[in-house]
Formats: structure tokens, C-alpha cells, sequence
């Protein structure tokens, strides 16, 4: 059974660049991933793409064609999509039974928030066998500013309601966040959503007139209790290592055993069928429901990365970066030095 990730979010919010670094990640862990873009009017594609809505319908045929603007097209383009849908079928019948496939959406909100051809994508997706989990990337900027967090809050909460999805919510762009200010909060106060009545008194202060809307749509938040974040900062491996974890745990991926499953005998079935029905007991008690390791699974140490110590970390990761440097280099010398002691294949050694 393959598994995926829908990768949503508002324009510019690093949706294509999250898929490009994610399948930078996957190759070099050996971990199977395929990318698909669904966005008509993504005429640059940086990652390797498996499959291209551009194959079957262009944005700009279709505003030609009928006359639209670039949304009202985009919202043709996936409507196409949907009516189309045996076409992306039969595509991602060839990438196998054990694909890992990212879906790079468009950046128009209302396609995860009211527009129905996406969900009714994902849908037919999940009657197909596909175990998919919505990864949803909001710009870490909007945290700085408290009516804008709002909005984000809200969005979120929409997009989740709306696809009927496991659902990841996503601050991208973390390792900026300092650039915009000093947050009133601590960075978790932000991710875990736990008491906005806090946010009473900025709130007032920007929008005096709309001091009881702004509350009231605090504790419609609060009352569905439904939205929290993670954190990204897409060329750090740390945490993309962790929202990697997360999104394992969401979509079930972590009961698949890996390739070189190093389990206690009969824990894991290694045998040819299907990973996603063989059964893993190993990791129901292991990694599943055990806790998260790792440097950047506590906020407290995003918040110490990007916010409180950023400088000290940028100076600390440099200095690793080029003691690797130098022992690749050095590893590099040493090979070619060896090489050149060895004598030719089927030649005399030189104290022959
Ligand atoms: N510093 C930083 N920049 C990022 C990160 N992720 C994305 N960006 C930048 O944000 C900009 C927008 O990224 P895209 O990946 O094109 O965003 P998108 O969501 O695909 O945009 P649309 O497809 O137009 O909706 C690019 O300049 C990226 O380099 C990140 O984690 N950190
Ligand atoms: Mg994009």
C-alpha cells in the first residue's frame, strides 16, 4: 500500500521547496519517494518530478482557451484533475505498491479550505490504497504579528475541517523567524495553542473596534482544540528529521520495517508481500508509541536554535561543517595514495 503526504499551504509558504528537500533527504536515506506536482502553474520545477499535472493540462491553455484569469484557471485545472482522475491513477500505478509520493500542491487557500476537487482527490486516492497524511506549511512570520496568527489559526483550522486528513500543521521558514522581532511568547506558547486569551491585549491595541470578534474567534480555536505546529527550517536535517518522525507516526509509515531491520527474530514479517500489510510488531513497541529522539523533537530547542542562541548554533554548525570538510578530504588523500601504491592489475609489485 503506498503512503503520501499532501503538501498544502498559502502561496510562497515553501510547499515546492519542502518536496525538493524531503526527496533530498529520502535518496540519501535510501527510503523510496516519489514527487508529483499538481500545480498547472509551476512552470519551474526544481526536484525530480515522477509525474506532471503540466502532461495533462497547462494553466495557460486553459486562460487562453476559456478566457480565465490564473485562479479562476487554476480552480478549471483541478476540476480537470478530479474528472481526469484515472490519468493520475494509472501514473501512480507505476511508481509500485511501496511508493512514498509527495502531492505539491498549488498555493490558492480555498483548494484546502472550500474547494472540493482536492478533497475529492484525496478521496479517490485513499479508496485506492493510498495512506496520506495533509502537511499543511504556514510562513512562520505570521506568528510575530497577533492578528495575522489569527488568521493562520484559522486557516488551519478550515484546511483541517476540510480535508478530513492526519494533519501536520507546519511554522516553515523557522530558522527566519528572528529577523521579524522579538515574539511576546515563547515560541511554544505559539506551536502548542494551548491559551490564547493572552493574545487579548495585542489584539485590542491593533484592532480596538474588533476586540469581541477577535475573542470570539479565540475561543472557537481554543474550543475545537484541534489546531498545534510543528516547526521547519528546510535545510537543517534535524528538523526535517523530526517532522519526518511525526509524519511517519501520523500516516502509519512507522509500522512498515525497514529494509535492514535489525528486530528481535519473528517481531518483523520480512517476506515479499506489500510493507504496509506485512505485520511489525517491533515498532508498535519501539519507535510508534515510544518517545521522539532527537535535537530538534523539544520546541524548547527550536526556540534555543533559531531564536535565543541562533548566532552561538550558526558558529558551532560552521566549525562541525568544516572539521567534515576535512576529514573527507583527508579520507580523499589517503584513498589516492593507496591507489597509487597498488600496482597495476595483473603488474608486479614495485618490491618484486
Ligand atoms: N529561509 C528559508 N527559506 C525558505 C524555506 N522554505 C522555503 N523557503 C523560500 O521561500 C520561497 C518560496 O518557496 P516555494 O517553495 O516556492 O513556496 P511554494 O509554497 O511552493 O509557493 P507557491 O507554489 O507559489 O505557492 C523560496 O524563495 C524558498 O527558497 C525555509 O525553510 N527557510
Ligand atoms: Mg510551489
Amino acid at each position: 500500500m503506498p503512503f503520501g503526504e499532501i503538501v498544502c499551504g498559502s502561496p510562497g509558504s515553501g510547499k515546492s521547496t519542502y518536496c525538493y528537500g524531503k526527496h533530498q533527504l529520502f535518496t540519501a536515506l535510501n527510503r523510496p519517494i516519489s514527487v508529483v506536482n499538481l500545480d498547472p502553474a509551476n512552470d519551474s520545477i526544481t526536484y525530480p518530478c515522477a509525474i506532471d499535472i503540466a502532461s495533462l493540462i497547462t494553466l495557460q491553455d486553459v486562460m487562453s482557451e476559456h478566457g480565465l484569469g490564473p485562479n479562476g484557471g487554476l480552480l478549471y485545472c483541478m476540476e480537470y484533475l478530479e474528472a481526469n482522475f484515472d490519468w493520475l491513477e494509472e501514473r501512480l500505478g507505476e511508481l509500485g505498491k511501496d511508493a512514498y509520493v509527495l502531492f505539491d500542491l498549488p498555493g490558492q487557500v480555498e483548494l484546502s479550505t472550500n474547494h472540493d476537487s482536492v478533497k475529492n482527490i484525496v478521496g479517490r486516492l485513499d479508496k485506492i490504497g493510498f495512506r496520506l497524511a495533509a502537511v499543511h506549511l504556514c510562513d512562520a512570520h505570521y506568528v510575530t504579528d497577533a492578528p495575522k496568527y489569527v488568521s493562520m489559526l484559522l486557516l488551519s483550522l478550515r484546511a483541517m475541517l476540510h480535508l478530513e486528513l492526519p494533519h501536520i500543521n507546519v511554522l516553515s521558514k523557522i530558522d527566519l523567524i528572528a529577523q521579524y522581532g522579538d515574539l511576546d511568547f515563547n515560541l511554544d506558547f505559539y506551536t502548542e495553542v494551548q491559551d490564547l486569551s493572552y493574545l487579548e491585549n495585542a489584539l485590542s491595541t491593533s484592532t480596538p473596534r474588533f476586540a469581541a470578534l477577535n475573542m470570539a474567534m479565540i475561543s472557537l480555536i481554543t474550543d475545537f482544540s484541534l489546531v498545534g505546529f510543528e516547526t521547519l527550517a528546510v535545510e537543517d536535517k534535524d528538523s526535517m528529521m523530526h517532522l519526518t518522525r511525526v509524519i511517519d507516526r501520523a500516516t502509519g509509515y512507522v509500522f512498515v520495517p525497514p529494509a535492514n531491520s535489525n528486530a528481535p527474530p519473528d517481531t518483523v514479517d520480512m517476506s515479499d508481500s506489500s510493507a504496509a500489510t506485512r505485520p511489525n510488531s517491533y515498532a508498535l513497541f519501539s519507535s510508534a508509541v515510544g518517545a521522539m529522539h532527537g535535537s530538534a523533537d523539544d520546541i524548547r530547542d527550536v526556540q534555543e536554535r533559531w531564536i535565543d542562541a541562533r548566532e552561538e548554533w550558526d558558529a558551532y554548525e560552521k566549525k562541525q561543517w568544516r572539521q567534515e570538510g576535512e576529514m573527507v578530504r583527508d579520507e580523499a588523500a589517503r584513498a589516492a595514495k593507496i591507489r597509487e601504491r597498488k600496482p597495476p592489475e595483473g603488474g608486479q609489485s614495485a618490491s618484486m
